[in-house]
């Protein structure tokens, strides 16, 4: 079984920019992770196969960024049970399009939308961090002491 927690995909390399801070924020909570430039439009076999294939790997949730007509994570949830997490990439109509088709999915497929662009992208992380803590205490610590942190940044703050 495969050592991998998370699947991160991206329609296009030019997503890293954005799915890099998903990966930013597992990295730094110890989830392992690998990452997967495949399209909907562009490569949809291998697209399909790719997500069918997750489940049996012991993958256990999966964050898909796309930008534009952001299909990605609708035909990944279409070819998967687990769950699936959606990060509208910033595009030509500033992400609105992007943020649309992510989260405009149809009762029976769902996809987790989260905001456009990096924010999206750290949240989908922790977003995962939660699912996985559900079953890991030592995750769940982590998660706390990120809590706590952005709690200690905030009371800090000098105007
Ligand atoms: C989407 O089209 C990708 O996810 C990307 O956000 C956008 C543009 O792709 P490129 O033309 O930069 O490859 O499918």
């Amino acid at each position: 079984m495969s050592h991998i927690q998370v699947a991160i995909m991206m329609g296009s390399k030019s997503d890293l920019p954005t799915m890099e801070e998903t990966a930013k924020i597992l990295k730094s909570m110890d989830v392992s992770y690998e990452m997967k430039v495949l399209s909907a439009h562009r490569t949809p076999h291998e697209t399909a196969d790719y997500a069918e294939s997750l489940q049996g790997r012991g993958v256990q949730v999966v964050i898909c960024g796309a930008g534009g007509s952001a299909a990605l994570a609708g035909v990944v949830a279409a070819h998967t049970s687990l769950p699936v997490i959606g990060i509208p990439v910033e595009s030509v109509l500033q992400g609105m399009d992007s943020l649309l088709s992510t989260v405009q999915m149809p009762p029976g497929v769902p996809v987790a939308g989260v905001a456009i662009g990096k924010a999206g992208a750290k949240n989908a992380a922790l977003l995962a961090v939660r699912i996985l803590a559900l079953n890991d205490k030592n995750l769940e610590a982590k998660l706390q002491d990120y809590k706590d942190q952005q709690k200690q940044k905030i009371l800090n703050e000098k105007i």
